[in-house]
Formats: structure tokens, C-alpha cells, sequence
């Protein structure tokens, strides 16, 4: 496998104006039919070179240029490319080529999900189609021709708009579909199938009515309507606040079972994994519908940030990605909590991304190299990339962001662009430098502040001394310092103090001048803030206003009060899970020292206050009551010995239960409320924090708690109910479980997406034993290897959220999977590779564990013909 650099990157040597297709689709291959229309590039640098196009398994039938047949000394097959090597200027390609979506089970390209025909093209999934242009700088006018058997496909839907529908001899029919928005082929879509639809409208401020369709097996139209309504709501929200309309007549969503990430935001046929469209209160849970919500709204933004204005080149694939998803919290943020997002998203970040900066696949937000693009859809390029583009919002202000969002569309609609051109209209629509903003784009790893206080009393100062770093990571030994915006409040003992900073203006953001964004751009800095009239507690990184690890040295009681007090619900959040995190390293020593582990009477008292205060939002007291993962534990502590992780977090948990028992049955009386479910922000807080108080409830290992979980699984109406108290049922020592998991298993066995839950419930399990129950599940007949959620709902659930059992001390967790990646790696090498990604994280461990991991890593790496995602993967954390 070679690597792909972007120092390397030309401009292409040729263009294509038109691309025409035409698809014959048939039970045993498929026929495309291209005709191409090219021209040389004139801004090409050599003006001879010869036209190479992009081709993967596919099976050439003819060729003819300019409608003259090619002769087999005229183009030569070299890999993945099609060499011509005289070409004039301006000319048509024809291509015919032989290709069978029945047996392609990698899910890129053409292929086939449960009897209907569908593409995954994004990013380079076009070349399994015909040969091409496959890079996202070349843009053409697409027109598609469509033809199949209409009793077995009688829904035939490509990009744009149908332009043309008629039958033909033998049973068949025929559509046209023409999109007039130049795009680069990764954003070519096909649909075939018996397919039903739920239908609605959207007229668009300026008045365009666009019709907009969500397509389903039949069996599914009655969850569509959440997805429908997420889908209005995006488009209007996108009109609000960042001016941006759609642009064609329609809209339509496909819902696929079969699908590799969670959907696809093509041209005007977005294609989404069935999980993130399908919903309703029986079969969805809380989560569930949220997801939708935020998916739906993340593809349907990409029109703009990744269609209309599309990337360069792989490498700035976080321009469109990091964008959207910033702009896709933010809509979430809107529709439901704030400050529960926000938590949401921060715990991800801390947990999975930072894990990647400091692991073998760190990379920048915009990398420089990379063997296989599939392994960067990463959480690095989403999730990191989304916290640039907020941070530039924090430092621009929400007007500034707007007049920087305006420019950069305006100035590069049509055009495939860089994250340079991004922050250079950021720039310049604000008058502003970000020079040194600029390197969170190219460096790698996780900033670290360590930041401490000083107050002096006799000259009412308050002084915070900032001292960054960023440890070292592949190929980037020595960092420079960056640019970061540290949000800052001074707690005092009224409320927030006014904030005067030695040297600066107040800030005029800020309303009341009690918050502050300093600029922390050298490697110390100190921050002086005047006439401050006691000693005050900070708050730091209010809203987690960057992606870094902050360290500041709070004494108990500092936090104690951050965690009662604070007005910023992010660093409310995070004081609790500092005092949680205290807890559970205390009960490590105590275990060490072969003592009972003791829960700290504040941090009771606190927890208990929680539960009491009725005016707290509920989904921030179930929040802050859970204490930090295991995941972010394995995060802070090194090196990471899981076993004793998981037995003392477990010690801290039953202490709190048993210390607030009764507050924690009050509190799940009082949240237990009977009503007809909506997946609002209040009765989703409420539920959050009922399933809360049960899974501590369960702690307490009685015949009366087992009576709660067993009750609320045999009468709850809605699926987040039920299955919390199924989780809750299979992970105690409670002998009704055998008993509920046949039950839901005959409820739901006909819906695949519940039994995926069902899979998954299993496959967490924290008991002994879970492995092999596992394996038995893998013959199980709901199981199918070819389906990504089941791989990823079993064999992805086990391995990723069950660490106790995964690191089982006889390496078994770690041989399991090994297994897996070399079963799947021919079959769907993308899911191969993602599933690999705990093993990858083999140097946090213990000596022995690492040995283990490393193992089967060698094991894998020694495979005979390992796939390019694979053997990126495998090899680089081998390095
Ligand atoms: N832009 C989409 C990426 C995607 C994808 C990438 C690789 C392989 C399969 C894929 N399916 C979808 C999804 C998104 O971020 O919106
Ligand atoms: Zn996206």
C-alpha cells in the first residue's frame, strides 16, 4: 500500500463538464454505460499529460473516445488507474463496464441491501462504479439514466431532479434524473427498490416549495415522522441563523439497512443508515431519537458546508465534516438542552478523541498523509474539528462567525476549497489574524494548561498563570504553541466578580463583564486581574471553550462549591466529575491496601443535594450523579489497570447507593411519571434521571430494588424505559434475566433495529461469562456478519464499551476480536479496520496486557492479503 501526501497535491489534469450515465440493472451484474465529457485543465501543469482515470474491480467492455473504439495498445490497466496516453484537448469517453452489486459486500459502490440496489460513494466508492475522475476538485453536471424491472424496482431515484419516467418492453422501465449543481463524484447517488414513502413540503422563505420524501420498506412508515419533522427543523434553523436555503425542488431520504457509517448527504438523495431515520417511542429509545434528529440535520446542513462548497481534497476533509458538525450541535443545542450537548459532546471528545491524539493514529485536523482515506473519518476530523470551528466562533463572537460563514459561502460557492480558505474568510470578514489559530489545523495531539492561581490580598489581585504544552505524537516531535481562548469567570462568595484585566479593555461581549475570553497564545502567560475583593474560586475553560486537558490544583471544597454554584453547567458538570474521580482513585488505594473503600461524607452530601433540589434540570442531576466512564478513567490514569478501574468505580457507585437510598427511590418516585411519550428536553431529562436513580438503585442487590427494574420492564410503553431496566436486569445477579431477554426477544424479533439493542445489551454485560455468551450470539439467526450494526451492536459493543471483559487477564477479549478483523477484512474491510480500534491503544495498559494486544495485532498483521484500512491501522500502531 502506498501513501498519499498533500504536499503531492496538483490540480488535475482534466475536467469533465458533463457526466452522462446510464445504469442496466439485472439480477446476476449490472451495465454502466458513461460518457464523459473532458477538456484539459488549462491551470493544469503539464498540458500533455495523459488522462488517467480511476477504476476498481470493474470489468471493461469497451472503450471508444470521440465515438472511435480504442484498441487495446491505446489505454493500459495499472492498479486502480486507466492510462490513455494520447488524448486531445476536448473529447468524449465512453466507457461500458460489467460490475455485480449482488456480490459486493464491502458496501462502497453499487451493492445491494435487503433487495434494493444502493451507493455509497463517499470518499473514493465511485471508482467501483465506472471509470473516473474520482477526486472532489473535479466537478461536473450529472444525467442519469436509470433502468431496471419495474415490479421488483418500481422506485428508481438519482440526484436532482426526474426529468424523465417511462415504461419499457420485457416488464422494465426507465428513469431520468438530472442535477444541475456541478458535483464531484462522491456525491453521485442511485436507489432502486420496492420502496414506500412518506411525503410533506417545506416552502422556503424565499417561497420555493420543495417537496421533501422519506423512502422506507413499507414496514417502516409509520417511524418516519420524527425524521420529517428533525428535517423541517433543520431547514428552517439553517435559514435563521446561517441565510442558507435549499436549492432544488426536492428532497428525498433513503433509508438503507445496510450501511457502513450513519448516512450520506447526497446531492438532494441523502442515503442514511435505517438507526439514524427510523424512530418511534416502542422501538426508539431517548438516544435513539436524538440521533435522528441530529442526523438528519447534520446531512441536510452538508448542501451547504460540503456540497454547494465542497472540499479540495481529502486532506481538508474536515472542512466540511468539522463544520457540520459543529453547526449540527448547535441546531441540537437549540431544539433541547444546551448545557446537556454540550456535556454529551465533551465527554466524547475526552474519551475517544483525545485517545486518538495520544495514540498511533493521531493526526492533525487536517492530515498530511495517509495510505487509505477511509481510516480519517475519524473522531479527530469530526469531533476535534468541530471544536476549531467553535473556537473560532468563541474568539469571532456569534455576529463575526456570521459575517466569516456569509463571505466564505459567497466567495466559494461551486468551488472545491481548503480549510485555508475557510479561516482565511473567517479573517477577513473580521479584520482579524489567526495566524496562530492556524496550527490547530496542522498539529496533532491534545493541548495541555496547567494553570494556577494566585491572590493577593494587600493588592486586590487575582493572578492566573497559564503554562501550555502538547505532548509529542507520530511524526511531530516539537510543537509550537497555540492559540487558545480560555474562558474564565471568578467565583466569589456572592456571585461571579467583576472581571478588570491588567492591560485590556473590558470585553465588550460580555454583558456584565463577569466572563472573559483571554487569549492564551505563548508557552506561559500570566493573567492579572485588578480589584478583586476576596479570593475568589475560578471557573476555567467555561463551556469548554477548547479542546485541551486543563489542570488546575482545587482544593475539596473549591470544587464543592464549582459543583453547587457554578453558572457555567459545563464546569458545574466537570467539578462533579472531579470529586468522582477522587473518589475512585481513593477506593484504588484502599483496594491496593486491601481495604474497604469508603465513600468521602462531602461527596455524599453533594450527590444527595443534587437529588433533593427539584429546581435543577433533571438531565443535569442524572449527569453530574454519574461518575467519570471507565473510558475517561483509562484517559487519566496510566498505566491503565482495567480490573481495578472497574472494581473500584463499582465500590464507589454501591457506596452512593447505599448512602442515598431513599433519596434515590423519592427521586425515581417523582420522576416516575405516567404520560404519552414525546422525545421532548423535559420528559427526556426526566427518564435520563429515573434510569439513573434505578441503575443505582440495582446496587443495592435486594429482592425489593429487583421488584422496581422488573416492574418498570414489564410496563413501560416506550423503549428508554424498557430497555434501562433490561440493562439494568442482565447486569445483576438477578435470576429473572434469562426470562426478560427471551421476552424482548419475542417483541421485537421482527424489528431488527430493537433486536440490535438486544445484541447489544448482552454483549455489554459487565458479569463473567459474557464472551463466550457472545460467540454463542454470533450464531444466533437475527446475527449477520454482513450487517455493520450487528457487527457493530455485538462484536463492536463487546469489545469498545465492555472493557472489564474485553481485557479479561487471559487475553481472550483481544483474541476474539483478531478473529473478527481477519474474518471481516475481505468481506468489508472499512468495518475491519474500525473495529480494530481498541486494540490499537495497546501502550496504556499493563505490561501483560500489552504484550497480549500486541500479539494479535502481529497475528493480524501477518494475514495474507490484509486490506489497504486494515493494514494502515495495524501497521502504524505496530510502529
Ligand atoms: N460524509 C459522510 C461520510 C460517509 C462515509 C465515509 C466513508 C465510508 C462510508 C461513508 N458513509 C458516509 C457522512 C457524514 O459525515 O455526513
Ligand atoms: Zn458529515
Amino acid at each position: 500500500p502506498t501513501t498519499i501526501y498533500l504536499s503531492d497535491y496538483r490540480v488535475p489534469d482534466f475536467l469533465i463538464d458533463k457526466t452522462e450515465l446510464s445504469f442496466e440493472l439485472e439480477e446476476a451484474h449490472t451495465t454502466v454505460n458513461s460518457r464523459l465529457y473532458l477538456r484539459r485543465n488549462p491551470e493544469a501543469l503539464d498540458q500533455s499529460a495523459p488522462l488517467e482515470l480511476h477504476g476498481a474491480d470493474l470489468s471493461l467492455e469497451s472503450i471508444a473516445l470521440d465515438g472511435r473504439e480504442l484498441a487495446a495498445d491505446e489505454w493500459v490497466e495499472e492498479g486502480e488507474l486507466l492510462r490513455i496516453a494520447s488524448v486531445p484537448d476536448n473529447f468524449t469517453l465512453h466507457c461500458v463496464t460489467r460490475i455485480y452489486p449482488q456480490s459486493n459486500t464491502s458496501l462502497e459502490g453499487l451493492y445491494k441491501s435487503s433487495g434494493m440496489f444502493c451507493t455509497q460513494c463517499e470518499a473514493e466508492g465511485f471508482r467501483k462504479i465506472t471509470y473516473y475522475l474520482d477526486r472532489p476538485d473535479v466537478m461536473a453536471e450529472f444525467y442519469v439514466d436509470i433502468i431496471a424491472d419495474k415490479s421488483l424496482y418500481p422506485v428508481l431515484l438519482s440526484n436532482g431532479n426526474c426529468v424523465l419516467e417511462e415504461d419499457l418492453e420485457f416488464g422494465r422501465h426507465r428513469t431520468r434524473w438530472h442535477d444541475p449543481f456541478p458535483k464531484p463524484a462522491y456525491l453521485f447517488a442511485l436507489v432502486a427498490g420496492r420502496l414506500s414513502r412518506v411525503s410533506d413540503r417545506f416552502r422556503t422563505r424565499s417561497g420555493r416549495e420543495v417537496d421533501l420524501h422519506i423512502y422506507v420498506e413499507d414496514k417502516d412508515l409509520d417511524k418516519c415522522e420524527h425524521a420529517m419533522t428533525s428535517l423541517k427543523n433543520a431547514m428552517r434553523w439553517d435559514e435563521d441563523v446561517y441565510g442558507r436555503e435549499y436549492d432544488l425542488d426536492i428532497f428525498n431520504i433513503v433509508a438503507v439497512d445496510d450501511f457502513n457509517m450513519g448516512a450520506m448527504e447526497n446531492k438532494s438523495l441523502n442515503i442514511f443508515n435505517t438507526s439514524c431515520v427510523l424512530a418511534k417511542p416502542e422501538t426508539t429509545t431517548d438516544a435513539g431519537f436524538q440521533r435522528v434528529e441530529g442526523v438528519v440535520a447534520h446531512e441536510y446542513f452538508h448542501n451547504w458546508s460540503g456540497n454547494r462548497v465542497t472540499c479540495r481534497d481529502w486532506f481538508q476533509l474536515s472542512l466540511k465534516e468539522g463544520f457540520t458538525v459543529f453547526r449540527d450541535a448547535e441546531f441540537s443545542a437549540d431544539m433541547g438542552s444546551p448545557t446537556v450537548k454540550r456535556v454529551e459532546d465533551v465527554t466524547l471528545l475526552r474519551t475517544a478523541q483525545f485517545a486518538e491524539d495520544a495514540g498511533p493514529m493521531a493526526h492533525p485536523v487536517r492530515p498530511d498523509s495517509f495510505i487509505e482515506i477511509s481510516n480519517f473519518y475519524t473522531v479527530t476530523i469530526y469531533e476535534k474539528g468541530a471544536e476549531v470551528v467553535r473556537m473560532i466562533h468563541t474568539l469571532l463572537g456569534a455576529e463575526g462567525f456570521r459575517r466569516g460563514s456569509d463571505l466564505y459561502f459567497e466567495r466559494h460557492d461551486g468551488q472545491a476549497v481548503t480549510c485555508e480558505d475557510f479561516v482565511r474568510a473567517m479573517e477577513e470578514a473580521n479584520g482579524v489574524d489567526l495566524q496562530q489559530f492556524r496550527r490547530w489545523y496542522s498539529q496533532a495531539g491534545t493541548p495541555r494548561l496547567a494553570v494556577s492561581g494566585e491572590y493577593d490580598e494587600a493588592a486586590q489581585t487575582y493572578t492566573l498563570t497559564v503554562k501550555q504544552s502538547c505532548p509529542a505524537t507520530p511524526g511531530q516531535a516539537e510543537k509550537l504553541p497555540f492559540h487558545i481562548p480560555l474562558k474564565v469567570a471568578l467565583l466569589g462568595e456572592a456571585g461571579q466578580l467583576r472581571l478588570n484585566l491588567q492591560g485590556h479593555k473590558a470585553d465588550p461581549d460580555a454583558a456584565d463583564n463577569t466572563e472573559r475570553v483571554l487569549a492564551v497564545t505563548e508557552d506561559t502567560q500570566a493573567f492579572v486581574f485588578t480589584d478583586i475583593p476576596e479570593r475568589p474560586v475560578p471557573s476555567l475553560l467555561r463551556g469548554f471553550s477548547a479542546p485541551v486537558r486543563l489542570h488546575f490544583d482545587y482544593r475539596r471544597d473549591e470544587l464543592l462549591t464549582l459543583m453547587a454554584k457554578d453558572s457555567d453547567g459545563f464546569c458545574r458538570w466537570d467539578a462533579s466529575q472531579q470529586l468522582g474521580l477522587a473518589e475512585i482513585l481513593s477506593a484504588i488505594s484502599a483496594q491496593e491496601s486491601g481495604q474497604a473503600a469508603v465513600v468521602a461524607e462531602d461527596f455524599v452530601a453533594a450527590c444527595r443535594s443534587l437529588l433533593l433540589d427539584e429546581s435543577l434540570d433533571p438531565a443535569m442531576v442524572a449527569l453530574m450523579l454519574q461518575l467519570p466512564s471507565e473510558a475517561y478513567l483509562a484517559e487519566l490514569i496510566s498505566p491503565v489497570d482495567v480490573q481495578a478501574i472497574y472494581r473500584a468505580r463499582e465500590a464507589v457507585r454501591k457506596g452512593l447507593a447505599h448512602a442515598l437510598r431513599s433519596e434515590l427511590e423519592a427521586c425515581y418516585g417523582r420522576c416516575d411519571v405516567e404520560e404519552e411519550y414525546a422525545a421532548n428536553a423535559e420528559q427526556i431529562a426526566r427518564r435520563s434521571l429515573k434510569n439513573t436513580a434505578l441503575a443505582y438503585l440495582m446496587l443495592c442487590e435486594d429482592g425489593e430494588v429487583y421488584a422496581l427494574a422488573r416492574r418498570q420492564f414489564e410496563r413501560s410503553g416506550n423503549m428508554t424505559d424498557r430497555l434501562a431496566a433490561l440493562v439494568a436486569i442482565v447486569n445483576a445477579a438477578e435470576p429473572y434475566k434469562g426470562e426478560a431477554l427471551q421476552r424482548f426477544y419475542q417483541d421485537w424479533q421482527h424489528e431488527p433495529l430493537v433486536i440490535n439493542q438486544w445484541f447489544q445489551v448482552q454483549a455489554t454485560c459487565r458479569l463473567p461469562g459474557t464472551l463466550g455468551r457472545v460467540k454463542e450470539l454470533m450464531s444466533h439467526p437475527a446475527f449477520d456478519i454482513g450487517n455493520p450494526n450487528k457487527v457493530r451492536a455485538l462484536i463492536g459493543a463487546f469489545c469498545g464499551q465492555n472493557a472489564v471483559n474485553f481485557h479479561a487477564e487471559d487475553g481472550s477479549g483481544y483474541a476474539y476480536l483478531a478473529d473478527q478483523v481477519i474474518e471481516l477484512n475481505r468481506r468489508n474491510p472499512q468495518i475491519a479496520s474500525r473495529l480494530l480500534t481498541p486494540l490499537t491503544k495497546w501502550q496504556k495498559y499493563l505490561p501483560a496486557a500489552q504484550t497480549a494486544m500486541k500479539a494479535e495485532l502481529r497475528r493480524i498483521l501477518a494475514e495474507p492479503e490484509l486490506s489497504s484500512d486494515v493494514y494502515e491501522v495495524v501497521s502504524k500502531s505496530l510502529q
